[in-house]
């Protein structure tokens, strides 16, 4: 057969097999405190641990930046910060990068159906351009508080209406708040993004789709039904251990990030709500997987099971207390990991795990690839596909960009730090998993960050105008640069 033949015998096999569906499922500030990942001994996530027997776990995946919208957006432009400058969570991406080609965008311009719901670009008004979507619904908070349009996106603080906070801090309002609120279990609001996505899937497509359902848990607030803190009685929660003296081998702009929010760290430390808050988190974790589990349900049961691949994947990891920190913005294995599973056609070496480090930029490449899209050349990420194949495929490591110059470069056993002002950490994961002793001043590892430093992008593109920078008008979605 001559290769002209047979390409186009080839692209005839390929238009009758129908183009497989995606499932894309994200949560929001969900680090490895998942059973498959092993974080936490005892969390329950029966249903992530289900998708990853039936899938591929990448169980060293690293975000693209600890950060919700700098994160996002990498992932769903399939370029890194430092190449496109957005950086922050008070950046608009839309007028930023006027030319970015998203995830969304580039399924709906080949053929796909792409609906969406809840936070999958980053949540604050103006970040979810309606082009992006044939059908999106916007996420829905649990609490009416933060429902009101002045709260979320932050334009104006409104006082707590009464019984907040349920987290029983004294004289406090804000964002850090756990609990169980006055709801139903279906009344909360990620429910509803679950509720969306159960509904598209029981219809028939005439096209295939690209089904994007977006959780906010377990970011904060964490509230959750009774239920998920009854799962985890309070005398058997674990704080994690913090040794002495762990920001002591950290140079300044570590010992910064840090301290960020530090005022919410030392209120629950002296407040004695430390276990409180750990309880809250596993309590949101369960519930976002028990959510998780009503749209995998709704999977299986639907004529769409067979052909569509299921992502899933956290945006950032989170602190609970380690390195006397209560957040996630920092370049260590706390904000940077976390987890990611992919299932579905495409895959085909199920429940087995992967242990190369990974990012959430190879998302993008990777479902070009198993759907059969036009490449995109200015994806930074790889696609997957070598690794869904075979558990020894090596690639290069997962670089992790957080604000202006600042990276973090991780291996399969390495965690290589660099500041903007070249102060340096390194970590060797195989026995540290937790960045407790720091060796960059080790002479014997000279060699080695020399080599891990190689992949620190050459270049770190300023960052782009902050939202203060333009008028936006939501009703026609437009901005305009002041
Ligand atoms: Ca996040």
């Amino acid at each position: 057969m001559t290769r002209r033949r047979f390409l186009a015998v080839s692209a005839l096999a390929a238009a009758a097999q129908p183009r497989p569906n995606v499932l894309f499922i994200s949560v929001d500030d969900m680090n490895d405190w998942v059973g498959c990942l092993g974080g936490y001994n005892g969390v329950k996530t029966p249903n992530i641990d289900r998708l990853a027997r039936s899938g591929v776990l990448f169980a060293n995946a690293h975000c693209a930046s600890p950060l919700c919208n700098p994160s996002r957006t990498a992932l769903l432009t399939g370029m890194r910060p430092s190449t496109t400058g957005m950086y922050n969570n008070d950046q608009f991406w839309r007028p930023n990068l006027p030319n970015a080609v998203t995830i969304p965008m580039h399924f709906k311009a080949n053929g796909y159906r792409v609906a969406g719901a809840g936070k999958v670009f980053h949540h604050t008004s103006g970040n979810n351009p309606p082009d992006q979507w044939d059908e999106f619904q916007l996420q829905v908070f649990d609490d009416p508080w933060y429902r009101r349009a002045d709260w979320y996106p932050w334009n104006k603080r409104v006082p707590a209406p009464e019984g907040h906070p349920f987290n029983g801090l004294k004289n406090f309002q804000g964002e850090f708040d756990w609990g169980v609120i006055p709801a139903a279990e279906r009344e909360y609001g990620d429910q509803k993004a679950i509720d969306f996505g159960l509904k598209f899937l029981s219809q028939s497509q005439s096209k295939p789709f690209f089904l994007a359902v977006g959780l906010w848990h377990p970011h904060i607030p964490m509230f959750a039904p009774q239920k998920y803190f009854d799962m985890y009685p309070p005398d058997k929660v674990k704080i994690p251990y913090t040794p002495d003296g762990d920001l002591d081998d950290v140079p300044k702009i570590g010992k910064e990030w840090a301290a960020v929010r530090r005022e919410e760290y030392n209120r629950i430390a002296k407040e004695g709500k430390w276990r409180d808050a750990v309880r809250a988190y596993l309590a949101s974790i369960t519930f976002a997987d028990a959510m998780i589990g009503r749209l995998l349900d709704g999977l299986d049961a639907s004529r769409h099971a067979a052909n569509t691949i299921v992502v899933f994947w956290s945006d950032n990891g989170w602190h609970l207390g380690e390195k006397e920190h209560w957040h996630k913005s920092t370049l260590w294995q706390r904000s940077t990991h976390v987890p990611l599973i992919i299932a579905g056609p495409g895959t085909r070496q199920h429940g087995q795990a992967r242990k190369q480090a990974v990012s959430l930029l190879d998302i993008y490449p990777t479902l070009i690839e198993l759907c059969g899209l036009p490449k995109r050349t200015e994806c930074q990420g790889l696609s997957l596909r070598p690794q869904l194949e075979n558990a020894a495929a090596t690639r290069p490591p997962a670089v992790i960009d957080y604000l202006r110059g600042n990276h973090a470069v991780r291996t399969d056993r390495w965690r290589y730090i660099r500041y903007n002002d070249g102060t340096e950490e390194l970590y060797d994961e195989s026995v540290d998993r937790e960045d407790w002793k720091n060796l960059a001043a080790d002479p014997r590892y000279t060699a080695l960050k020399k080599d891990l430093a190689r992949w620190i992008p050459a270049k770190a593109a300023e960052s782009k105008p902050e939202r203060t920078a333009f008028d936006f008008d939501f009703d026609t979605y437009t901005y305009k640069r002041k």
